[in-house]
């Protein structure tokens, strides 16, 4: 290693078997000043490990499975004041790390996203990935009414106060998600930097399922709006209910009129629709109690920092 890079930011790259791609990106970060380089591997078959180590990575084998996991192991590792997360299988550039570096050093943002959509080649996201995408965004847009263009980007930065803060659960891809949830929990200063994308040279050896993974994203965003958004969360539930009840309803009465009388079909559309209007109550409930929370935790970090 030479002395001119730079030695408090990391460069942390998660692997499983992109022994195609890492030596190339590591290269790339030397080449732009950085050599301060952890690579946390999925125990790769291939020769992911021994190229990184041979280029002077500190290579560590995560402990459990899932590119979360190997985040958030990786995260616990790392003391350096910045961090720039980064997948391995050379989709994104490392000259980009300029430009994701500026907000979190002038203390504008905390954590940084880097917007794909910004400019990415053709080829990068198939169509279904690319709708996936996008109504993955938007969901997150409606619930944590804010909108980070692109939460499931893989290339990130972020202050080391913002990783100590972050409190990560999911052990899949998932975690992107999740790290773009517990941001808005954590009331992190996000900004979204544009990057490019560019196609795995490896084409079609993604180890993202989009119709299973897609769903587990999507799940994760739902979930965790029941503690930043509970009207929205009860809510949804609360209108299929008053719906069915609703149609249920519609049925009853309009056979009530020609003299056919349904008495546990009554009884069902009146518990639907009471039940519906229940969980709208319960929404506007937990949202008080979501506010007096957040007020809370506010005070205290506020007092931590
Ligand atoms: N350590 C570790 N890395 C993983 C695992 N699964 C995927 N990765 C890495 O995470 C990054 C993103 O994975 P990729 O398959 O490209 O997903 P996509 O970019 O969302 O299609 C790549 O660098 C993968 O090598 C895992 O189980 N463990
Ligand atoms: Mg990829």
């Amino acid at each position: 290693m030479t002395e001119d890079y730079r030695e408090d930011v990391c460069i942390l790259i998660p692997t499983l078997n992109e022994g195609a791609t890492i030596g190339q990106l590591i290269e790339d970060f030397n080449t732009e000043g950085f050599g301060n380089i952890f690579v946390i591997d999925g125990n790769s078959s291939d020769d992911t490990q021994e190229i990184a180590k041979n280029m002077g990575a500190r290579v560590v084998a995560q402990t459990g499975k899932g590119k979360g996991q190997a985040v958030q192991d990786a995260l616990a590792m790392i003391d350096d004041p910045y961090v720039i997360m980064i997948d391995g299988d050379g989709t994104y550039l490392a000259k980009d790390v300029h430009a994701m570096l500026e907000p979190l050093e002038t203390g504008r943002a905390d954590h940084v996203i880097g917007n794909r959509f910004a400019d990415f080649d053709p080829a990068a996201f198939t169509k279904l990935n690319l709708i996936g995408n996008k109504m993955l965004n938007k969901f997150f847009s409606v619930i944590y009414r804010k909108n980070l263009v692109d939460i499931l980007s893989g290339y990130r930065g972020f202050t080391n106060q913002a990783i100590r803060e972050l409190e990560l659960h999911e052990t899949g891809f998932e975690i992107e998600s999740e790290i773009a949830v517990d941001s808005m929990k954590k009331e992190h200063l996000v900004e979204v930097v544009p990057i490019t994308y560019r196609p795995r040279p490896d084409e079609g050896d993604t180890k993202l399922n989009p119709l299973t993974d897609g769903f587990g994203i999507g799940s994760t965003i739902y979930k965790m709006a029941k503690f930043h958004n509970p009207m929205f969360y009860f809510g949804i539930i609360g209108a299929i209910l008053t719906f069915c009840g609703i149609l249920l309803g519609i049925y009853v009465v309009s056979e009530w009129m020609i003299g056919i009388t349904h008495i546990p079909m009554t009884i069902l559309t009146a518990l639907l629709i009471i039940s519906g209007i229940q969980m709208f109550i319960f929404g506007m409930l937990s949202d008080l109690v979501v506010s007096l929370h957040r007020e809370t935790m506010r005070t205290l970090r506020r007092q931590q920092r």
